[in-house]
């Protein structure tokens, strides 16, 4: 599907999708050419195990941040809440073998390996807006399908009204599980809808490649129309619910962090607006680009909360 939504985003920002599609596909035939001679980033890159993964719709031709921005800048408070020492304190977690428990209300309960729940997958590059409710943003090529895809599998009661998604409890490990910063594990949800919009995608790579420990490996979520703490990492368990799930963020500072924690430029957090964003890796001197209402998604997404007063339910 073409994007519908292009009148959102500045033309200068787009990258004509063929052209875009092209270049990709050119880097790799020169991949494959190169055979090892005078090209070390290239060769290199041949190993990347998603590299032929096609892109998939939904998938906005946008220029994309450098991997180095999405990999080295990352929260992940199980770890540290220094976004540098998370980045290098993950490296130590083992992500196989990883399963991932479903519960509550679905016909299919049970516990899943991590090969099961990707044999006979496709899988889809799309490339996304990502938006940290620290005002911060980036755009990445994530690698990964769409959640409704998994939920479907489970099948779910007509008493699934929502879907809550916990991380990985390993203090040993995951060293910022040793202080209270939050109530761990990290748990974040979904209403049923939004976790089978086509746009929530599970990510089990980027960037061509599998996804770096830092960023949530070996599967997370990511909800592009929410800011990036919905986005949990490292997800061992699926848990079908009728009621609303109390969430990490929500249960830390219910007046800062929502349940729903949708992308709003008129809402501004308490301590900071929401109207800006700083996007990782632009020069201190770039100005700063105003925020999209919904991230950009609204077209897609919006309908999902017809009726609801986004100020209350942020
Ligand atoms: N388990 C877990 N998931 C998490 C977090 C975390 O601390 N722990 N941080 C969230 C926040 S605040 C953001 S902005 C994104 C950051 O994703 P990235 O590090 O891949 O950019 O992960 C989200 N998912
Ligand atoms: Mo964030």
């Amino acid at each position: 599907m073409l994007i519908k939504n292009k009148s959102n985003i500045l033309s200068s920002e787009i990258t004509d999708r063929s052209v875009y599609e092209a270049r990709r596909q050119f880097m790799k035939a020169a991949v494959a050419g190169s055979a090892g001679l005078a090209m070390p980033n290239l060769v290199k890159a041949e190993a990347k195990k998603y590299a032929n993964v096609p892109i998939g719709s939904h998938s906005l031709p946008l220029e994309v941040n450098k991997e180095e921005d999405a990999t080295s800048y990352t929260n992940y408070y199980e770890f540290s809440t220094n976004k540098w020492d998370s980045t290098r304190l993950a490296k130590t977690l083992k992500t196989s073998p990883w399963s991932v428990t479903i519960e509550g209300e679905v016909e299919k309960p049970g516990v899943f390996n991590l090969e099961d729940i990707l044999k006979n997958q496709p899988l889809q590059e799309r490339i996304y807006r990502f938006r940290c409710v620290e005002a911060w943003s980036m755009v990445v090529p994530w690698i990964g399908f769409p959640l409704a895809d998994l939920i479907k599998r489970f099948q779910p009661t007509s008493k699934a009204k929502f879907v809550e998604f916990t991380t990985l409890l390993n203090p040993e490990v995951m060293i910022g599980q040793r202080s209270q910063v939050l109530d761990w594990p990290y748990v974040e949800g979904l209403r049923i809808d939004e976790a089978t919009h086509p746009l929530a995608l599970i990510a089990v790579g980027m960037y061509d490649d599998v996804l770096p420990n830092q960023n949530g490996a070996p599967l997370r979520l990511v909800v592009p129309w929410k800011y990036g703490f919905k986005s949990i990492k490292a997800i061992v368990k699926m848990r079908f619910m009728e009621t609303m799930p109390e969430t990490s963020w929500h249960k830390s500072a219910p007046n800062e962090y929502g349940f729903y924690a949708n992308v709003n430029p008129e809402v501004s957090h308490p301590r900071w607006s929401q109207s800006r964003e700083r996007v990782l890796g632009a020069s201190i001197w770039t100005p700063k680009r105003a925020t999209d209402k919904f991230n950009g998604y609204g077209e897609q997404v919006a309908s999902l909360y017809a009726g609801m007063d986004l100020s209350r339910n942020f």
